[in-house]
């Protein structure tokens, strides 16, 4: 059963807004049961440190050992991941991290100070997280190019150590996985996952260091539990479905549109493509292309299950109003599959990543174009940004004052202390006071 059915828009449609917004909303329905799960999980761990780690472990994940040492990975077993895995694999990793390292390294931010004629100097201090913690999927979904993606920015930001967690329901481990991990510069690794590995990250346990920070997708178990110790430790987004949008004006060859498409689509069930175009006949040949192709494609249930529930066709009247559709919508990944992509793209305000023109498919973004993969989901762009070193640093205010710099700010501080009733703040400033 893999016949094409997919949505339908035109912007002609009176209420096409509504409708667009209707396909596109995202809302991850956390049940009560799950948070409680997670809650009691965290608390656990919190409170027993190792013991309930292993609890959890043996119980959810069939992995069953006498101590959380023993979950983890040696070194031994990384070298043979390194073994195991081929060459062309090996340089494939390499060059992707390559370019991401190089990428990356164009975010790093300078300090910065300025001085004022008194001799008062202001300035800004960046400085990293001291050890940033990495969910790694289990299973199907356990993508190395994630590995290098997560890690690779705090690498390149300074931080010290980085501990990444992976679950391996059974004991098995992926070997481009460990590969990744060793290339990407990864300190320790743990076999372990779910709620349980999140809250060993927050809170630390004899034996798993607490990070600062931590990054990674992961089930809704996961993700509730990063929301759920966020404030103890940073998080970065938790992202929802992947999705793509194609702006095209019919100048690239209809079988890339439709495998940019499936691209995503072959992600999950969940997962959202959409083709924009002025050119009614072009969407028809992406269509048939789609059609045509489908029944070839490994993950076909996949691609038709996501395609006939969340996948649209959309036909606008004019390059303009695409760029419209795609801000409203404020798409993970935008293609401009344009013969003039530049022409297009000052119109273009919300969008994770903009890939521009025919070659640039989402693919080259997704492994190894150097750009983050980990991109806000879900219209989240609107007011958030890929991955990038700057998440995992922070910035602290640095403050000099000369006497007669201090003399000045501390007749302003005193009076806007008294202002507010301080007795003791303005009394401290009023020492900086010369007379
Ligand atoms: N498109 C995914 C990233 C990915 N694709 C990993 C393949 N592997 C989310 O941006
Ligand atoms: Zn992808």
């Amino acid at each position: 059963m893999s016949e094409l059915s997919i949505n339908r828009l035109n912007t002609a449609d009176p209420d096409f807004e509504v409708a667009l917004r209707r396909h596109t909303e995202w809302e991850e329905g956390v049940d009560t049961s799950v948070r409680q799960t997670v809650a009691e999980i965290l608390k656990r761990v919190r409170q027993e440190g190792d013991a309930a780690v292993l609890e959890y472990t043996a119980k959810l994940d069939k992995l069953s050992v006498a101590s959380v040492n023993e979950l983890e990975v040696p070194r031994e077993r990384i070298d043979a991941a390194m073994h195991a895995i081929t060459d062309e694999q090996f340089q494939a990793l390499e060059t992707a991290a390559d370019r991401i390292r190089r990428y990356h390294r164009e975010q790093l931010p300078q300090d910065w100070s300025y001085e004022e004629a008194d001799g008062t100097r202001l300035g800004q201090r960046v400085l990293p997280v001291d050890r940033a913690g990495l969910y790694v999927p289990g299973g199907k979904a356990a993508y190395p190019s994630s590995v290098l993606m997560n890690a690779i920015p705090a690498k390149v930001a300074g931080v010290e150590e980085i501990v990444m967690v992976v679950p391996a329901p059974g004991g098995e481990l992926n070997d481009l996985v460990l590969a990744a991990a060793r290339v990407a510069g990864i300190d320790r690794i743990y076999t372990l996952g779910g709620a349980q590995a999140v809250a060993a990250l927050a809170y630390g346990t004899e034996t798993v260091p607490a990070v600062d920070k931590i990054v990674g997708p992961g089930n809704i178990y996961v993700a509730e539990a990063k929301r759920e110790v966020f404030g103890r430790v940073g998080i970065d987004m938790v992202a929802g479905p992947s999705e793509i949008l194609v702006i095209a004006d019919g100048h690239t060859d209809p079988d890339w549109v439709a495998m940019d498409l499936f691209s995503q689509a072959e992600h999950d069930e969940q997962a959202q493509a959409i083709l924009v175009s002025p050119d009614a006949d072009y969407i028809a040949r992406v269509e048939a292309s789609m059609a045509r192709m489908l029944p070839e494609m490994e993950r076909a249930e996949i691609i038709r299950q996501s395609l006939a529930d969340r996948g649209i066709l959309i036909q606008c009247a004019s390059l303009e109003e695409a760029a419209r559709v795609s801000n409203l919508v404020a798409p993970e990944h935008l293609e401009l599959s344009l013969a003039d992509p530049e022409a297009l793209l000052p119109q273009i305000r919300h969008a994770g990543a903009i890939f521009m023109g025919s070659w640039a498919a989402e693919v080259m973004g997704d492994y190894c174009a150097g750009p983050n993969h980990v991109l806000p989901t879900s219209g989240t762009a609107r007011f958030s940004s890929p991955l990038g070193v700057y998440d995992f640093q922070k910035r602290s205010s640095v403050v000099h004052f000369s006497a007669a710099g201090a003399d000045r700010a501390a007749r302003c501080a005193s009076v806007l202390a008294r202002g507010e009733g301080l007795t003791a703040h303005a009394r401290s400033a009023e020492y900086r006071i010369r007379d």
